[in-house]
């Protein structure tokens, strides 16, 4: 596949590309009115998975729910921080009663009490493993630190649970040798069954990659005629 660069007002970055339908088709779910469900600390709570399940992980402070934001076209459906730990429970959104998207806490490192991150480690876990109306994790990896072990450990979880994982690269507005990360990504990605070829390079701030993600993530939503 490759890394590509094509030019749409020289911001089009990633390592392969969609069709005018494909884009159309993504810009027209994600201008749907997008809701928070709820906030879920435990296990037991989780809601009802009768949509197609999205989920946004990563470590903390890559930019999760600042990604979620800008898909949506919201400055603050999702609360994000400079502080690691910002988000501390599995926040559910539901897209135009198409799709459910997850904000999921971060893992790795967090500015938060020890307990704290202890708990929401498992939380992760838990879903992660378990839940039946997952379609896609969508694992955010910061392009100016690349790959880390930890993220191995999600590859690994989503490799044994059989659910498939694409890697998104954040805040590209600020990385250096991104051709390089990009290859070293997708050689990683390779080696899983359920790594998702396709690797898709975003930027929240400079609205890079977004209407790509949207394209990927709309091939996930039922088809509206057949509702
Ligand atoms: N340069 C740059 N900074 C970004 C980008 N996206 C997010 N950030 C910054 O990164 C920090 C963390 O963003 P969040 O969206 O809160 O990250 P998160 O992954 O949700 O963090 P936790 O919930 O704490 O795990 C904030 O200061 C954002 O402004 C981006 O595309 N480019
Ligand atoms: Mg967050």
């Amino acid at each position: 596949m490759g890394y590509h660069a094509k030019n749409e007002q020289g911001k089009e970055l990633t390592s392969s590309t969609f069709t005018d339908t494909e884009l159309e088709a993504g810009r027209l779910l994600f201008a749907k009115e997008c809701a928070f469900l709820l906030g879920v600390a435990r296990v037991e709570q989780l809601p009802d998975d009768s949509l197609p399940e999205i989920a946004f992980a990563g470590r903390s402070n890559v930019g999760k729910s600042s990604l979620l934001n800008a898909l949506t076209g919201r400055k603050s459906l999702a609360r994000t921080s400079n502080t690691p730990g910002r988000t501390q429970q599995l926040n559910f959104f539901n897209l135009g009663s198409r799709l459910t998207l997850v904000d999921m806490p971060g893992y790795g490192f967090a500015r938060a009490p020890k307990a704290a991150v202890t708990t929401w480690t498992r939380l992760i876990r838990d879903y992660l493993r378990g839940r039946v109306g997952l379609r896609r994790l969508c694992l955010l990896i910061d392009a100016r630190h690349g790959l880390k072990p930890v993220d191995r450990e999600i590859m690994d979880l989503m490799e044994n649970s059989a659910v498939v994982f694409q890697v998104i690269l954040t805040k590209c507005d600020k990385a250096k040798k991104l051709p390089e990360l990009i290859a070293a990504t997708e050689k990683t990605v390779s080696k899983y069954r359920a790594g998702s070829p396709r690797i898709i390079v975003t930027s929240s701030r400079q609205n890079i990659g977004i209407a790509q993600l949207r394209a990927e993530l709309a091939k996930l939503a039922p088809n509206e005629a057949l509702q």
